[in-house]
């Protein structure tokens, strides 16, 4: 008897599994895919992802239209490419000076390649015009409704939801492309205005479902899968303490330099990884490591033995879809050797080659029909 109930249990499981879609009724017929794909996916690969990766690279950032630093070490795009919005509708290139309309031209690329696009915001201060990480004031409160700043929050809002918009393809039937979209990161650090120390878990969760419910409702924006983000945490409620709910949130994703770093154990990014991809799996979620990287890249073997094999070899983390390592930066003034990617000629290529052979991992020429 005992055991039939345990077969009805997994039986369960498995039905509400099935059953998982978009937080959004109305999300497009191509996001619902896109959730879904990434759902199968989740069972045997690990997607790799690159931020910018179209739009410039260590020691290059002339216009391409499809150039990456990836692609020139080994011959395949990644599969996940991630965007970053901060200053949309202040000015024509964001924080990094990638231009909004090159932008939108690769991120139809991307599409058109079979890969997958994923916005970030390193929003600026809406309170006092400060950039991302001045944290001097508490701002969120101020953005809510009713707050002294609510109205220029909305505009941002507004810009944002022009540029999703504007992600189409096609020419009679335009198709909007679906977006992993990934706002107010990081918020168990105290880094960006939004952190922990600056608002309260109120705060950051009726910023996020302001944030959801206007984008979807108001502006009529479906094609937009939503990614919460957390840096490290401790443990399990620690990660949930800022979760905004099931309804409205797709994946769940963790951002963790610390833990691949100098003064990290993979051990903890695994253990971490675990408590996530155990999370989103109860949900019905896709879980990711949304972002990482060693900046510079020193140890030789870092691709794999400090982050492939560790989540390759724990049947939970595995089970995360995807892995975005940053940006390559083109060789900025202040900070020379900020690249998080390969770079031909560099010294980690013999063991990222491993990892891009490596049966788990999967880029662009590797993905199925995921629309
Ligand atoms: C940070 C750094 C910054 C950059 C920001 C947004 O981690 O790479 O130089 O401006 O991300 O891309």
């Amino acid at each position: 008897m005992r055991r039939h109930y345990i077969t009805l249990f997994i039986l369960c499981l498995f039905a509400l599994a099935a059953n998982a879609q978009p937080i959004d009724p109305s999300a497009t017929r191509a996001t619902v895919r896109l959730f879904e794909s990434l759902r199968e996916v989740q069972e045997d690969h690990i997607l790799y992802g690159h931020q910018d990766a179209l739009s410039y690279g260590y020691h290059w950032n002339e216009y391409h239209k499809r150039r990456s630093d990836v692609n020139d070490v080994c011959g395949d795009f990644p599969a996940v490419f991630g965007w970053d919005v901060g200053k949309i509708g202040q000015q024509d290139r964001n924080l990094d000076k990638v231009s909004f309309d090159h932008m939108r031209d690769w991120i139809k690329q991307v599409y058109k390649m079979g890969g997958i696009s994923t916005i970030s915001w390193h929003m600026d201060n809406p309170l006092t015009g400060g950039n991302a990480w001045d944290t001097g004031e508490r701002v969120v409160a101020s953005i809510l409704p009713g707050g002294s700043h609510h109205e220029l929050y909305r505009q941002r809002l507004d810009a944002f939801a022009d540029f999703a918009h504007s992600l189409r393809v096609g020419f009679i039937f335009k198709k909007k492309i679906p977006i992993i979209f990934r706002p107010f990161h990081e918020h168990t650090g105290s880094w960006f205005w939004w952190g922990q120390p600056h608002c309260t878990p109120e705060e950051y969760i009726a910023l996020w479902r302001y944030t959801v419910d206007y984008l979807r409702e108001e502006r009529g924006v479906h094609h937009l899968l939503y990614g919460y983000s957390p840096d490290v945490f401790r443990d399990a409620g620690h990660y949930l303490e800022c979760y905004p709910g099931d309804d409205y949130v797709d994946l769940l994703g963790l951002d963790d330099y610390h833990d691949v770093g100098d003064h990290g154990s993979s051990d903890e990014l695994v253990r971490r990884l675990r408590i996530v991809a155990q999370l989103a799996a109860d949900r019905g979620k896709i879980a990711a490591l949304t972002e990482t990287g060693s900046e510079a890249i020193p140890d030789e073997s870092w691709w794999t033995e400090r982050l492939l094999y560790p989540i390759k070899n724990d049947p939970i983390a595995s089970r995360i879809t995807y892995i975005l390592t940053w940006r390559n930066a083109n060789h900025e003034h202040d900070r020379p050797d900020h690249h998080y990617g390969p770079v031909p000629g560099h010294s980690c290529v013999p063991d990222f080659m491993r990892f891009y052979e490596d049966e788990m991992t999967w880029f662009v020429s590797d993905l199925p029909g995921i629309y």
